[in-house]
């Protein structure tokens, strides 16, 4: 959309040159097995600039995803939160720290405006909301048949707290003319080649509207990380990352269903397959809607597969998260799902978070075992016992099978 003049940063790759030395080869053990070979045999543990070494599955653009072991926690921290982009232009710090500002238009707003970063951090109420920000394609290396696009396995997800202003404090500013439907929004970054289409994504008008719908500048307390969004970007707590605009420099107010090739052409699921609570009913087809909503989900942190645990007993630990109803209830079966039992709740950090879980195992038997966790959530919706096949590879929460060796 609206383009920096400087877009060569990381698409010309010269920062990242240095940064590529660190590479090696990841663990077996940060890889699912369940992954394509191909993607096992390729991935490897590299630093971005500002990260600490996450597991590479493509370079251009960058889409580098979070190491199991961070998900046995609350928060995930900023240098260790995964990276997605669609398109390779991506404006290099310099220019992203020049002065930005955000246009706010569209045929539905009554007196379109640029609003300055200055101006957003001081003439708003700041807020703060923790939320995960998931990618709707993590796990998509785990669907079986394989489907195409970025093998993801458990890591293209991460939680923090997102600091900002309300969507809707800033767009009633712009003043949103009776007959909106949508906000549509548009980044700094672009493609790099020609017939490419732009990355856009569109909310409707109830979701931009909600109360924690916000544009962050600020993650974990520190200003956003270059490739997560400087300076600052859209926070869609519930929804899954693609709506989550980072870059955000432009947003327009609209009479009419956003028609861009990222709403309509993909990100889509067959209609009816997942729980909502909010239909996206404008950008609905007779066969497929938008991904929006996010599924009830676990995931264990600090249990390699493949790995030796005591006998004795150890401790299991992990995070789950849904939609935005909360967490109800973890449970943890070490024999491969015939026997579940609770585990420990941890601090609730809210809704929309990481609700971090533990589990003491007790003693048990040498030999062979399966450590899975299953989760659900207020609304009543536990994670699907069977994966539901999909062309994209989206909502993937079979619970994981962790193979041990207990000793
Ligand atoms: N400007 C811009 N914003 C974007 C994207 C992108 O390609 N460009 N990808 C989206 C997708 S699909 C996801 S999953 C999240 C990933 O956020 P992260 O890179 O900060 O982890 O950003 C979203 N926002
Ligand atoms: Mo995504």
């Amino acid at each position: 959309m609206r383009r920096r003049s400087v877009l060569t940063g990381l698409g010309a790759g010269a920062a990242l040159i240095g940064a590529r030395i660190s590479a090696r080869a990841a663990s077996p053990m940060d890889l699912s097995p369940l992954l394509p070979e191909g993607t096992r045999a390729e991935a490897i543990m590299d630093a971005l600039p500002g990260k600490q070494p996450l597991i590479k599955l493509a370079f251009r653009p960058p889409n580098y995803e979070t190491p199991i072991d961070a998900f046995a926690e609350a928060i995930t921290p900023n240098d260790r939160f995964f990276v997605r982009y669609h398109l390779a232009g991506i404006p290099d710090i310099a220019d992203l720290e020049k002065a930005w500002s955000v246009k706010i238009g569209g045929d539905a707003a009554n007196k379109p405006l640029e609003v300055s970063l200055d101006e957003l951090q001081r003439q708003f109420p700041v807020v703060e909301v923790e939320a995960v920000n998931q990618c709707s394609g993590c796990r998509r290396g785990l669907f079986s048949p394989h489907v195409p696009g970025v093998q993801w396995g458990y890591g293209a997800m991460g939680s923090a707290v997102w600091r900002g202003v309300r969507l809707k404090d800033v767009l009633a500013r712009a003043g949103v003319r009776a007959g909106a439907v949508e906000v549509a929004f548009g980044g700094a970054d672009g493609p790099v080649m020609e017939g490419t289409p732009d990355f856009a994504k569109s909310l409707p008008l109830e979701k931009a509207m909600d109360e924690s719908t916000i544009i962050a500048f600020a993650m974990n307390g520190a200003k956003l990380p270059h490739l997560n969004g400087l300076p600052i970007r859209l926070i869609v707590p519930g929804w899954t990352g693609t709506y989550w605009m980072k870059h955000l420099n432009e947003i327009n107010i609209l009479s009419k269903p956003f028609d861009g090739f990222w709403m309509q052409k993909s990100y889509r699921i067959p209609k009816g397959m997942f729980p909502v609570d909010l239909p996206f009913t404008t950008q609905a087809e007779e066969k497929t809607v938008p991904i929006t909503e996010m599924v009830v989900n676990s995931v264990i942190g600090n249990v390699p597969d493949g790995s030796r645990q005591p006998a004795a007993g150890f401790t299991i630990q992990g995070v789950a998260w849904d939609r935005g109803h909360g967490i109800k209830q973890v449970e943890v079966s070490t024999d491969g799902g015939a026997n579940w039992k609770p585990a420990s709740l941890r601090e609730d950090h809210g809704k929309y978070a990481f609700r971090a879980w533990r589990f003491e195992t007790g003693k048990l038997q040498p030999g062979a075992a399966t450590v899975m966790a299953r989760a659900t959530s207020n609304a009543g919706e536990t994670q699907a016992a069977q994966l539901k096949p999909n062309p994209a590879g989206y909502q993937n929460n079979v619970p994981q099978k962790i193979a041990i060796t207990l000793a």
